[in-house]
């Protein structure tokens, strides 16, 4: 509620006799209760007023409205409902006229859908992003969209949730005009005067016609080919399907029950897991920028940057920076290595233009901002240096003794190690206050998730700056804190080894990877290791193998395949059989004979497992060294984790991130399947102490990101 003495969050003003309704409800015009309560007295107001001839709508700020109040979802409803205020709009005698700048998405548009004209200005941007929040318009969105562009574009823009421009929006039909002039509020008066002066009068949405021109059989091929697309593209989430639906019934029912319909398809979207994980996941993607250092330090200023080592990861990371707009370094230790260097990068451009995704003038000037050098000297003035060569403790070092000897003072120097010991490399330098860890994922221009690792001495300014430099490289950053693998490998690593177990005691690697896709990742953990490498893992293992605790199980069957020099996609075998130049693998017999010889080895009988169960014992890997990695302050909440695992491990949004996971499971059914677990391996299963205290004073992971934030 606003408190009385706030100024209201919408508010009237007469210009001549256009009643101007402007929301002002930082930070995005979200239509919470108040607002909606405000629009409605306003229509009403107008209705009232003789003085009033139109009514135009517009947003205070940088937005018109970004849609309904997320952070009233799952909470108990407050009237007025968003349906009737929309409706209340579109009855209106009165001309209502929407004045469109920023944003107006959702709820938002959906306002806008229901005046009766709707001008736009240059940078706005139009559409119904609900999907991705695992819901459907639920204002009258699904039924007024389509009459008024036709059943193809409006499922296409509910579907896909992307933001049209202004220019689009009118070529569309969405909006009646673009204004001429950035001026929202003086280009909309102009309109609604134009309007009254033509007496051009109101003109539901309701009764628009495109849906009618289309053509009734165009209109169900539009559906039948969104189903089909929807049943390929969104595998596994609820409301695609039921916006299709909902769009059907526009083509079929009268308006009022068109309606009704989606407000029903609304509420089951709102009470789905799906929709709980989504909204977590979007707020949880804005929290994880916000980490202390950002809020207590100023980030160092950053124009240029030095890039070390040319393979596959340091051309991705050069590649990302210089699609941000900033010069690019790169040091290789020859003439040959840098060439290669410079060609890995040219190769992302080239398959970028061939794709048609850039233009050949934006390749050019990308590479225009690209210099290579053999020698460190060329580092001495660059702002930031990221350090991507070989994972060898002993090479990182030497690195960074050049980058300590030719960086400028205050120049960050960051490795991007996927798991060494950050502290020791810089505990090397003369300078570990301005060492820190920029961990990215392959593709690195690809990829979003940032690991940004803070070692024990970094200063606070330089965490603030890989910050900042997440943001420029438009990259979603996750503090982590300094051990083996960070945050996201060493949850990796315990998922692994919960596949593992259960392959050695009787499951498939293909039936493991068939239920981890069916429970929504794009892969299965056996395909992963096909992709990435077997080799990788193989020498991680070599080296953990001395400080490896004896307590714990050892399974050996990837070692065999390993030792075969079977690595994957690259060989052609790895856990799969690849025909040549193939990605896609299929089920190798023999591979399901060395996985039988290594249960005999190990002295295993096998027994069969349900897809359910295998899922449930690698979320319960996942979730319990989750909590382990929390506990030590390695994440700072759980919804970090829950960010890096959606980001880098393609851990399926609509579940949240496994922290959410488990609390949707409920925590004390996680501690109850943990203590069952540990009967068989009390080492590997052992239940974290951060959740056996929260499951004893009836909290769960969420209560610690409310504390966090
Ligand atoms: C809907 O409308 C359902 C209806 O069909 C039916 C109802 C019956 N609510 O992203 P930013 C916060 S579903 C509450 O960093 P930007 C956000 O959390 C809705 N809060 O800024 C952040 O808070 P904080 C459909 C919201 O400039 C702050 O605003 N609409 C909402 O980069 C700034 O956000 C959408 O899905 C909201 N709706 O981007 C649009 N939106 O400062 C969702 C934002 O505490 N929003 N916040 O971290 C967006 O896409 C972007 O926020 C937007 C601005 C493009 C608008």
């Amino acid at each position: 509620m606003t408190a009385s003495n706030s100024p209201p969050v919408v508010s009237r003003s007469l210009h001549g006799n256009v009643l101007v309704v402007s929301i002002d409800h930082p930070p995005v015009n979200a239509l919470g209760v108040d607002v909606r309560r405000g629009l409605l007295e306003a229509i009403d107001a107008a209705q009232a007023d003789a003085a009033v001839a139109a009514v135009l709508i517009v947003g205070a700020g940088r937005n018109f409205i970004a849609g309904a109040d997320i952070r009233e979802f799952g909470k108990s409803p407050q009237q007025p409902s968003l349906p009737s205020v929309c409706n209340r709009i579109e009855a209106s005698t009165k001309p209502v006229v929407a004045a469109i700048h920023g944003a107006a998405l959702g709820g938002g548009l959906e306002i806008a859908l229901a005046a009766h004209y709707r001008l736009v200005v240059r940078g706005a941007k139009l559409g119904l992003p609900e999907v991705q929040l695992g819901l459907l318009p639920g204002a009258g969105g699904t039924q007024r969209t389509p009459r008024l562009i036709g059943a193809a574009p409006a499922l296409d823009l509910m579907l896909s949730g992307r933001h049209v421009p202004a220019e689009e929006a009118v070529s569309l039909g969405l909006a009646d005009r673009l204004g001429a002039t950035d001026d929202v509020l003086g280009e909309g008066l102009a309109y609604a005067r134009e309007l009254l002066a033509s007496h051009a009068g109101v003109r539901p949405t309701r009764a628009a016609t495109a849906l009618a021109n289309e053509g009734a059989e165009a209109s169900r091929s539009a559906i039948e080919a969104a189903r089909k697309s929807t049943a390929a593209r969104q595998r596994g989430l609820f409301s695609p399907l039921k916006i299709v639906e909902a769009v059907e019934a526009a083509l079929a029912m009268p308006f009022d029950e068109g309606l009704a319909l989606e407000r029903k398809l609304f509420v089951e979207c709102l009470e789905s897991p799906q929709r709980a994980g989504l909204v977590h996941a979007f707020f949880a993607e804005r929290e994880v920028a916000k980490a202390p250092e950002t809020k207590a330090a100023r980030p160092r200023p950053v124009a240029t940057i030095g890039v070390v080592g040319g393979g596959t990861m340091g051309a991705g990371i050069a590649v990302a920076v210089l699609d941000a707009g900033l010069p690019v370094t790169m040091i290789e230790r020859d003439d040959e290595a840098l060439a290669r260097g410079r060609s890995h990068v040219e190769r992302v451009y080239e398959g970028l233009v061939a794709k048609g995704r850039m233009s050949s003038d934006a390749k050019a000037a990308a590479l225009a901002r690209f210099t290579g050098s053999t020698s460190y000297d060329a580092l001495a003035n660059v702002d930031l240096v990221i350090e991507a060569v070989f994972e060898d403790m002993a090479v990182k070092k030497a690195v960074f003794a050049e980058l300590d000897r030719v960086c400028k003072p205050g120049a960050v120097l960051a490795t991007n190690t996927s798991y060494l010991d950050i502290d020791d490399i810089a505990a090397t330098t003369s300078r570990p206050a301005d060492v820190i860890g920029l961990h990215f994922f392959s593709p690195a221009n690809v990829m979003r998730l940032l690991e940004i690792v803070v070692p024990g001495r970094v200063g606070p300014d330089v965490v603030a700056t890989a910050f900042e430099l997440a943001k420029q490289l438009r990259k979603v950053p996750v503090r982590a804190g300094v051990c083996d693998g960070f945050i996201g490998n060493r949850l990796l690593a315990v998922y692994r080894t919960a596949a593992d177990y259960l392959m050695e005691d009787g499951a498939s690697p293909y039936q493991i990877d068939h239920a981890m896709r069916e429970f929504g990742y794009p892969m299965g953990p056996y395909q992963v290791v096909d992709l990435a490498g077997g080799d990788i893992g193989w020498a991680a293992r070599k080296r953990r193998a001395p400080t490896r605790d004896p307590r714990m199980r050892y399974v050996q069957i990837a070692d065999r395949l390993c030792e075969r020099g079977w690595f994957g996609q690259k060989t052609g075998r790895g856990f799969y059989h690849y025909e040549p130049g193939a990605r896609t693998g299929t089920p190798d017999p023999e591979v399901e004979a060395i996985v039988e010889a290594e249960r005999l080895r190990a002295g295993v009988s096998p027994r069969s497992f349900t897809d359910e169960e295998i899922v449930r014992r690698l979320m319960c890997a996942v979730i319990n060294e989750a909590a382990n990695v929390v506990r030590e302050g390695i994440a700072l909440r759980p919804l970090d984790v829950d960010i890096a695992l959606i980001y880098g491990y393609g851990f399926p949004r609509y579940r949240g991130g496994p922290m959410k996971y488990a609390d949707m499971l409920g925590l004390p059914n996680v501690l109850v399947e943990l203590e069952r677990l540990q009967q068989e391996d009390p080492f590997f299963w052992r239940p974290s102490p951060l959740i056996v205290e929260l499951v004893a004073r009836g909290a769960d992971f969420s209560s610690l990101n409310a504390a966090a934030s």
